[in-house]
Parts: structure tokens; C-alpha cells; sequence
């Protein structure tokens, strides 16, 4: 007699096995380099697999969590063909269910990245209530070896420990930004991030705080693995380096039950699913 499932499969959902926990066909350690032209033409040729707005789930097993990479954007799409080119195949092999969202500040007003972050854990969760891990990346960072999983654990995971343009170290312990991922419970415990950093910094360190108050820790790849190369620019415009930054981070006890996740307003202004990503314009308003 053939042997019989225990539980029989839906018609519609074929019963795969789990993901494992170790994908096995991971590379290691990769090239990464950004001279060669990137046309985004060849990145979708290049990536048949991922459905429209950037959607990917894996073919021949179930994944444990579905992950919602979150890209704050504006001018910068020179830089997202890389990202688009070399994270596709790396999640890929990774295993993961996932989508890529591209959060595009709209208008010329001062940038606000963690702002935008929260937007993008919001509108993802209306895209897909399923989404339970939450990847945050900076459009100009790609891993160097696809070893480092971009998955959530039982603590907020900070991925991009060492960077090349660091000496492939970390600047400094309590360091937490470029790339992070924190799933849906850790984000809501620590009420998401600031919405009031407007300009370049301090952002990171206070979500590092909002995570240590919280009575979390963060963890992190090996140092060897967690190895990044950052497509070099020059600094953008409306983005300067923000002169509150310092006093802000001192307050990060006090400020951040009232801003957050909770407190966060803007407006969507266009939604558009592209074939490696979806972009999410929206308008975030401006400083005080
Ligand atoms: N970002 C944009 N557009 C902007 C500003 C920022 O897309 O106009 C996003 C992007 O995802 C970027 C991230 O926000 O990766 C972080 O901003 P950043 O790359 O400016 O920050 P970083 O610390 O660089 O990497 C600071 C300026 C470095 C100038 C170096 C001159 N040699």
C-alpha cells in the first residue's frame, strides 16, 4: 500500500515541509561591487521568481515567519538597482516569505528616516496583515555574505554590525543603525520609533535606547558574517547632519510613550506595485 499523509493536503495549499533552519543553499561569503551598470531590466530578468510589488515565497517549504523589508527612500535609484540586484537571490536562498517595501519621502522638505519607518511597518501590515518580522535597511547597504539571515528572533537583531566604510567593525557599542529587524511584538513594545528626528542622526541611538528600556538586548551575527559594503554618495541634500540630535537621545525615557507608533501622521499619496518592490510616496510633513 502507497503511504498515506496523516492529514490530508487543501486543495489549494500543498503541504510542504517547514524551512529549515539552516538553508542549504546558502553561498557564504559574496562579491559585492557597484562599477557595472545596473539596469533595472536585467534585474528582472535576472529574478522571475518574485511576484509583483516584490513579493517571494519559497517554492518547496513553509516558512516560519513572514518578513517585510522596509527601504526609507528619496532619490535614490541608482542605489536600489543594487539593492534590488544582490538582495533578491540573497533572500531567496535564505528561504524567507517576504515583501520589499520602498518608502518614498515625497516633496524636498527635511528627510525624516525613522518616520518613515514607522510608515512602512503600517502600510505593510495593510498590504499583508500576515507579516510578523520587520527588516529595516538603508537603500545603499548590501550583506557580503548571505549567511546573515535577515530574520527575527527572541530579540531586536541588529544585522549590519560591520561595515566597510567602519573597517568592517562596529563605531561603537550601543551602534544600531543601518540595518535592523525587530518583529511586530518587539516594534509595538518599544511603541515603534521616533517620529521627530528630522535630518541626519541620532535616530538610530535612540530605537537602541527604546530597546534597552524596554528590557530588551540586541543581538547579532558573528562579526565575520555580518560583513556590509555601502554604495558611497556624497551627503544628500535636506538631510543635514541634525543639531538636536544629542540632547534628543538624552530623552528618550520621557518621549517616547508619546511618540511613536501610536502618534504617527501622514498621508499616503500613491501606492504602486512594481515587479521587485512596491513604492509607497507619501507625505510625512515637515519639521516645526
Ligand atoms: N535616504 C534617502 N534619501 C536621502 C537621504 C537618505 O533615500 O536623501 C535613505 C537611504 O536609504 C539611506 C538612508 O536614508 O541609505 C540613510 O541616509 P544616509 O545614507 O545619508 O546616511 P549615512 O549615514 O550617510 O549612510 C551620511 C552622509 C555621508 C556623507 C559622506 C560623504 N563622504
Amino acid at each position: 500500500l502507497p503511504e498515506v499523509p496523516s492529514a490530508l493536503p487543501g486543495p489549494t495549499a500543498p503541504m510542504l515541509p517547514p524551512c529549515p533552519d539552516s538553508p542549504p543553499g546558502l553561498v557564504g561569503r559574496l562579491l559585492i561591487e557597484f562599477t557595472s551598470p545596473m539596469p533595472l531590466e536585467r534585474v528582472q530578468r535576472e529574478n522571475p521568481g518574485v511576484l509583483m510589488g516584490g513579493r517571494y515565497t519559497p517554492p518547496d517549504c513553509t516558512p516560519a515567519q513572514t518578513v517585510a523589508v522596509i527601504i526609507p527612500f528619496r532619490h535614490r535609484e541608482h542605489h536600489l538597482r543594487y539593492w534590488l540586484h544582490y538582495l533578491h537571490p540573497i533572500l531567496r536562498r535564505q528561504r524567507l516569505r517576504y515583501g520589499v517595501y520602498v518608502i518614498n519621502q515625497h516633496g524636498e522638505d527635511t528627510f525624516n528616516r525613522a518616520k518613515l519607518l514607522n510608515v512602512g511597518f503600517l502600510e505593510a501590515l495593510k498590504e499583508d496583515a500576515a507579516y510578523d518580522c520587520f527588516i529595516f535597511s538603508d537603500v545603499d547597504l548590501v550583506p557580503m555574505d548571505d549567511r546573515n539571515l535577515y530574520r527575527c528572533g527572541d530579540q531586536p537583531r541588529h544585522f549590519a554590525i560591520a561595515m566597510d566604510k567602519f573597517g568592517f567593525r562596529l563605531p561603537y557599542a550601543g551602534y544600531f543603525g543601518g540595518v535592523s529587524g525587530l518583529s511586530k511584538a518587539q516594534f509595538l513594545k518599544i511603541n515603534g520609533f521616533p517620529n521627530e528626528y528630522w535630518g541626519w542622526g541620532g535616530e538610530d541611538d535612540d530605537i537602541f535606547n527604546r530597546i534597552s528600556l524596554t528590557g530588551m538586548k540586541i543581538s547579532r551575527p558573528d562579526i565575520r558574517i555580518g560583513r556590509y559594503r555601502m554604495i558611497k554618495h556624497d551627503r544628500d541634500k535636506h538631510n543635514e547632519p541634525n543639531p538636536q540630535r544629542f540632547t534628543k537621545i538624552q530623552n528618550t525615557k520621557l518621549t517616547m510613550k508619546r511618540d511613536g507608533i501610536g502618534s504617527v501622521r501622514y498621508q499616503v499619496l500613491e501606492v504602486s506595485r512594481q515587479p521587485l518592490f512596491t513604492n509607497i510616496t507619501v507625505d510625512i510633513g515637515r519639521p516645526p
